[in-house]
């Protein structure tokens, strides 16, 4: 009996795509009952496998850095959160849950702007684009601004990967896998582990399951399933604020402010709010996802 160590690159059903750590080998794996519940295997994980036979059985699942339930990856450095200028237009408020979600896991976000090949005919396109770097950047995230389409922007986005495990993330149709095939057409020698995505009914395009892919040994990216709806699991409404960096210098006069039903004379945040030092979009988007979160607790907790 062979035992071999190597990444869960994708999963198909109870099929598990290993690649084999010291040998570089693809092999499919199989794993026990309990292992396939829960998300209790994800792409991305680090497994131990045997050999028995001709068969492969993933025996233990290595010890994760971090773990996502949407997308299902784990052991990741960066999260790279696409957003496009159009078709679909961005959602601010997926944005900032999963800029929040980043920062609850340890998790570096980049915010990827793809399509800007459309500011050029379309002014809400332009002014989204204003709003992006006027608002994110001042936050000190990174952000690059793409066009897979017209092959913009690639170099600088690539600068950021090197050396790095990489999701790209967002909802369908922003780019994601138009972003990754770009990045992979400079590995030529990456192995090719299939369709990237399955041709839907209306003719898209839409990717069904996670790849990782190694455009190195040390720098992976995975594209991952776009999503419609996004729940803010594993972060409570009482924790939000700290997620916010332009809420932590404020001086309210309660140390457990939550910025939302406090009067504007003793809360700070609402005052930055009102004279244009803290961008109120950002702000009310805050307050939206801080109800949403609280009614979920108090579902729960009543
Ligand atoms: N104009 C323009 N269209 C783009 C660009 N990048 C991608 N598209 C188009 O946007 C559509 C969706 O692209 P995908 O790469 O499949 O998006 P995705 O994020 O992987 O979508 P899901 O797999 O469904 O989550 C396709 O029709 C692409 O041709 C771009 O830079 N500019
Ligand atoms: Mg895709
Ligand atoms: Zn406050």
């Amino acid at each position: 009996m062979e035992k071999l160590i190597g990444k869960i690159i994708r999963i198909d059903l109870d099929i598990y795509v290993i690649n084999i750590q010291d040998t570089n080998n693809i092999v499919f794996a199989k794993a026990r009952g309990n292992a396939k519940k829960n998300n209790a295997i994800l792409v991305g994980d680090i497994v131990e496998v045997e050999k028995v036979n001709q068969d492969y059985m993933i025996t233990k699942v290595i010890d994760r850095l971090n773990s996502l339930i949407r997308p299902p990856v784990s052991n990741i450095d960066q999260m790279i959160i696409v957003v496009s200028l159009g078709a679909p237009v961005p959602d601010y408020i997926l944005l900032d849950k999963q800029i929040v979600l980043c920062l609850a896991k340890g998790i570096e976000p980049i915010i990827c702007l793809n399509k800007i090949d459309l500011c050029d005919k379309d002014l809400q396109a332009k002014n989204d684009l204003e709003y992006i770097k006027n608002t994110y950047e001042n936050l000190g995230i990174k952000i690059c601004y793409v066009s897979a389409k017209e092959k913009i922007g690639l170099e600088e986005l690539k600068s950021f990967l090197y050396g790095k495990t990489s999701a790209f993330s967002g909802n369908s149709g922003v780019g994601k896998s138009s972003i990754t095939q770009e990045i992979l057409n400079d590995y030529p020698k990456t192995i090719d582990i299939g369709e990237i995505g399955q041709k839907s009914k209306r003719g898209k395009h839409t990717t069904k399951s996670v790849n990782l892919y190694a455009l190195n040994n040390n720098t992976y990216i995975l594209d991952t399933p776009g999503f419609s709806s996004y729940e803010l699991y594993d972060v409570e409404h009482k924790e939000l604020r700290n997620y916010y960096k332009e809420f932590i210098n404020c001086n309210c006069d309660y140390d457990d402010c939550a910025h939302v039903i406090e009067a504007d004379t003793v809360c700070d945040v609402k005052r930055k709010v009102q004279n244009g030092k803290i961008d109120k979009g950002r702000y009310e988007r805050y307050v939206y996802i801080y109800d949403k979160l609280k009614e979920r607790y108090d579902k729960r907790y009543k």
